[in-house]
């Protein structure tokens, strides 16, 4: 299995509850490493560039808002089958339909106040790993 990189943001709902560290400690624990993070706060204009893909989704207005309403937490996560394995860990995109241990059952609010964003493809990953980092940012 190939080391692959994928991208994750702690949302504004989960940094609200303060718990960075320990949506950090599942991760770590899942044996994904984390290869570079800050905390930001988005503008309108870069949450809806960044969710440029569900524009004409009916929740694309309240998902930008949302997304620029507080702090996020952007991370670059590496590890073999980095993907699937974060949004394994992450659970189902509506908490009520996630795992027992997942992030989202966990942490998330409602179907938009998630907790959690993981890439879904290694093109999307690439793409929103360089919307948030530069190479020299990407120590590894
Ligand atoms: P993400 O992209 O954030 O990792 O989540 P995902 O793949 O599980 O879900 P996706 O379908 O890509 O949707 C992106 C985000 O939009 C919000 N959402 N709201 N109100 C709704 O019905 C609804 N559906 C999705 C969530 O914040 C979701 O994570
Ligand atoms: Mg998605």
């Amino acid at each position: 299995m190939a080391i692959e990189r994928t991208f994750s943001i702690i949302k504004p709902n989960a940094v609200a509850k303060n718990v960075i560290g320990s949506i950090f400690k599942i991760i770590e624990e899942s044996g994904l490493k984390i290869v570079a993070t800050k905390k930001i706060q988005m503008t309108k204009a870069q949450a809806e560039g960044f969710y440029a893909v569900h524009s004409e989704r009916p929740f694309f207005g309240t998902l930008c808002d949302f997304m620029c309403s507080g702090p996020c937490v952007v991370s670059v996560l590496e590890g073999e089958n980095a993907i699937a394995k974060y949004r394994e860990i992450m659970g189902a995109t509506n908490p009520a339909d996630a795992a027992e241990g997942t992030i989202r059952k966990l942490y998330a609010d409602d179907i938009e106040a998630n907790a959690v964003h993981g890439s879904d493809a290694p093109e999307t990953a690439a793409v929103e790993i360089s919307y948030f980092f530069n190479a020299l940012e990407l120590v590894g």
